[in-house]
């Protein structure tokens, strides 16, 4: 029985998952401000996972633990059941495992930039996507700090606090802010791909600037809202980019896979542009710096 959802239980879900970001960000909220009052009883409650700065804390778990609980109570009849169910989850702290299939699955970030997170910094927050038939159909990306909502639905636009949102469309990768960023893996065949890749952008493409942020759902979204015109990563998960995904797409942007072939949730890269001239360059230079290899050990 195909996996259809109408508009009307699209636009209910979106609003879930809204709220669901809203709750999270509160708890975010809460620790920023305990942090800033100095709160002696504060306790981040910091862990490491997959590397030494493969960050995690309490509040990751807490705020997917909130997550979850609310959007485990939005029921939707699809599939071949006749009875209202919940989608499945693909999670970063709970279900990172989760098989991604052509049922309704939230897919969630609870706190994207986690580093910048611990760090006190402001470019983290709540990434809530919502995929059907593997493919980003719906999302929110809140971040807390910036006071920034961005959502979209497929074929609905893109919006950030409900104003339209559209790519900066620039071109010239001399009119261009390019995004790259630090990744957890630190052996000498990435931090030579990463330096070569910015060298190549400063030095031979001129470009306006070189950003490096904490979070890929704020990268990505940030591409959308026309503050930088060309993001691209290796490593980072279906968590990271589904909401963003679907919110550039709506913006008017251009999404690719780091090889140039068509995006795929689940090979861990993407480039996120503002032309289809800004994404062919980001591909290029990530192929003739092996970027992809040396991250994640295949093209
Ligand atoms: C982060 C990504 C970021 C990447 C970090 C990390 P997390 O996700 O959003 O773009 O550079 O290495 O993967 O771990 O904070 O959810």
């Amino acid at each position: 029985m195909p996996v259809e959802l109408n508009d009307e239980v699209i636009q209910k879900a979106l609003q879930a998952a809204v709220d669901a970001a809203q709750a999270a960000g509160a708890i975010m909220d809460e620790c920023f401000e305990r942090r800033c009052n100095h709160d002696a009883t504060f306790e981040l409650g910091m862990d490491t996972k997959s590397t030494a700065v493969d960050l995690v804390t309490q509040y990751d778990r807490k705020c997917e633990d909130t997550v979850i609980e609310m959007l485990s109570s939005f029921l939707a009849v699809y599939g071949d059941s006749s009875e209202p169910r919940p989608f499945r989850f693909l999670s970063e702290e709970s279900h990172p495992d989760e098989p991604l299939t052509d049922d309704p699955t939230w897919v969630i970030d609870p706190i994207d930039g986690t580093t910048s997170f611990v760090h006190n910094s402001f470019d983290c927050g709540v990434s809530i996507g919502l995929a059907v038939h593997r493919q980003p159909v719906a999302g929110v990306v809140l971040l807390p700090r910036l006071k920034e909502t961005f959502t979209a639905i497929a074929g609905q636009g893109a919006f950030c606090n409900g104003k339209p949102i559209r790519v900066s469309g620039c071109e010239d990768p001399k009119r261009a802010v390019f995004c790259t960023h630090c990744p957890y893996k630190r052996t000498p065949e990435a931090l030579s791909a990463l330096t070569k890749m910015n060298y190549e952008l400063m030095a031979d493409h001129g470009v306006h600037a070189l950003r490096s942020y904490g979070s890929a759902a704020m990268d990505i979204t940030s591409v959308a809202f026309g503050r930088i015109d060309c993001y691209f990563e290796v490593c980072i998960q279906s968590w990271d980019m589904c909401a963003a995904v679907c919110i550039l797409r709506e913006a008017g942007g251009v999404v690719r896979d780091v090889n140039g072939a068509e995006f795929d949730l689940m090979r861990r890269g993407m480039v996120a542009a503002s032309s289809p001239e800004l994404a062919a360059l980001a591909v290029d230079i990530c192929h003739r710096a092996n970027y992809r290899t040396a991250l994640l050990g295949s093209p």
